[in-house]
C-alpha cells in the first residue's frame, strides 16, 4: 500500500534533482578538509546564517551535542526548555558523554523560556553550584507545536546572555520554517545566537546531514568534538550534494507545507472526537488530541481509546501519524504530502472515529 507518512518530515525521502547531484558530487577525504563539495555546503551555511563558518554532521542530535560539548566544560551547567528537543529527545547526551549537567527550565506553549524564568537559573558564583556556561533555544519548538521564537525573542534571550556572560545556542533544526513562517531571514533570526544548528534532512528533504555554525574558533573546536563523537565522515560529498540542493531549492516551498498543514488542521477539527491545540498549527506540524468527551461517550461500552489504538486503525487506510501522548497526535506536513493525501487523512481520520463514537 502507499502510504501517506505523516509522523515527521524526518520521512522525507530525496528529491530526483538531489539524487542526481549525489551521483554526480566531486568527493574528497572531509578529514583532511579535502572534500570539496562538503566545503562548499558549509560555506554556503556560513552565508545562510551570518556565521564565520559551517561544520557539516551526521545529525541534529551530533550538532547539538558538539555544540553543548564545545561550549561547556565537564561539571559546567546548561539552561535548556523542559520541553526541548535537546533536553526530551537526545538521549541525555550532554550529561551522558559530556558531564555537563542540565537545568530544566519550564518551556511556555509558545516554545520560549520566561527571562525571569532564565535569569533565575543563572547560578551564583557559590562552590556548591556548577558553573552556568549556556542557554539553549529551539526554533522552531518541536514539541511546542512547532511555535516559532520572534527575533525579538531571541535578542531579548541573547541580551540576557551577554549580560551573564553565557553563551546561547539554537537549535534550529527547523530553522527555515521558523524563517519562512516569519518572513525574517535565517541570518537576522539566529544573530544573537554564538552558535546554530540547522537540518538539512528535516523539512528540506536530503537523507542527511545539519551543520552545526558559529565563529571560525567555534567551529574549528567544534571539528574534534565531532571526530571524538565518531562523526569525521570521509567522502561524504555524496551527502553534502543533497544538502545543497536542499538549500537551494527547498527552502522557499516550506511555505506550501504551512499552508497545508493549516488545511488539514481545519478539516481535521470539524471531525467529531478530535480536538485542535490552540493556535495549532504554526509551521508545518499539527497538533491534535482526542476530544474530552470521548470516554464519556464511550463509558457505556467500557472502551478507553487512546492516540495510539487510533494510529494502529489509521493504518488500515494507508496513514501514519505520530502519537506523543496517551491521546494526543502530531501531524507533520512536508514535500512528499499532497492536497490529496490531506483529503485521504481526513477521510481516514472519520472513518476511525465514526466505528468508535455513538
Ligand atoms: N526530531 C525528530 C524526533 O527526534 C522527535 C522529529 O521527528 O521531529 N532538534 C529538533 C528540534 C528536532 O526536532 C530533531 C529531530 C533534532 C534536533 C534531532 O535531529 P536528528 O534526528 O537529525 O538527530
Amino acid at each position: 500500500m502507499d502510504f501517506v507518512d505523516l509522523r515527521s518530515d524526518t520521512v522525507t525521502q530525496p528529491t530526483p534533482a538531489m539524487r542526481e547531484a549525489m551521483a554526480n558530487a566531486t568527493v574528497g577525504d572531509d578529514v583532511y578538509g579535502e572534500d570539496p563539495t562538503i566545503n562548499r555546503l558549509q560555506e554556503m551555511a556560513a552565508v545562510i546564517t551570518g556565521k564565520q563558518a559551517g561544520l557539516f554532521v551526521p545529525s541534529g542530535t551530533m550538532g547539538n551535542l558538539a555544540a553543548v560539548l564545545t561550549h561547556c566544560n565537564r561539571g559546567d551547567e546548561v539552561i535548556l526548555g523542559n520541553m526541548s528537543h535537546s533536553f526530551l529527545y537526545e538521549a541525555g547526551g550532554v550529561s551522558a558523554l559530556g558531564g555537563v549537567h542540565s537545568c530544566q527550565v519550564p518551556n511556555q506553549p509558545d516554545g520560549s523560556m520566561l527571562l525571569e524564568d532564565i535569569r533565575a537559573a543563572v547560578r551564583k558564583d557559590d562552590i556548591h553550584a556548577p558553573v552556568t556556561r549556556l542557554i539553549i533555544l529551539e526554533n522552531t519548538h518541536n514539541r511546542c507545536g512547532g511555535a516559532v521564537l520572534s527575533l525579538e525573542y531571541t535578542r531579548q534571550v541573547g541580551q540576557l546572555a551577554i549580560q551573564r556572560g553565557l553563551s546561547l545556542h539554537l537549535d534550529g533544526a527547523r530553522i527555515f520554517n521558523a524563517s519562512v513562517a516569519l518572513g525574517v531571514s535565517v541570518a537576522e533570526l539566529v544573530g544573537p545566537a554564538d552558535s546554530i544548528t540547522f537540518c538539512l534532512s528535516k523539512a528540506l528533504c536530503a537523507p542527511v546531514g545539519s551543520v552545526l555554525c558559529g565563529s571560525q574558533d567555534f567551529i574549528k573546536r567544534a571539528k574534534r568534538l565531532r571526530k571524538q563523537l565518531g562523526g569525521g565522515m570521509r567522502q561524504a560529498g555524496v551527502l553534502a550534494a543533497a544538502g545543497i540542493v536542499a538549500l537551494e531549492t527547498m527552502v522557499d516551498r516550506l511555505v506550501e507545507d504551512h499552508l497545508r498543514a493549516k488545511r488539514l488542521a481545519h478539516q481535521l477539527a470539524k471531525i467529531p472526537g478530535l480536538t485542535l491545540e490552540p493556535g495549532s498549527p504554526c509551521t508545518n506540524m499539527v497538533y491534535l488530541k482526542l476530544a474530552e468527551d470521548i470516554p464519556a461517550q464511550l463509558s457505556y461500552s467500557d472502551i478507553i481509546l487512546t492516540a495510539g489504538q487510533v494510529a494502529e486503525n489509521l493504518i488500515a487506510y494507508g496513514v501514519l501519524v505520530g502519537v506523543v501522548g496517551e491521546r494526543r497526535f502530531r501531524l507533520v506536513t512536508h514535500y512528499w504530502i499532497s492536497d490529496e493525501d490531506v483529503n485521504r487523512v481526513v477521510a481516514a481520520f472519520r472513518q476511525v472515529l465514526i466505528k468508535v463514537l455513538p
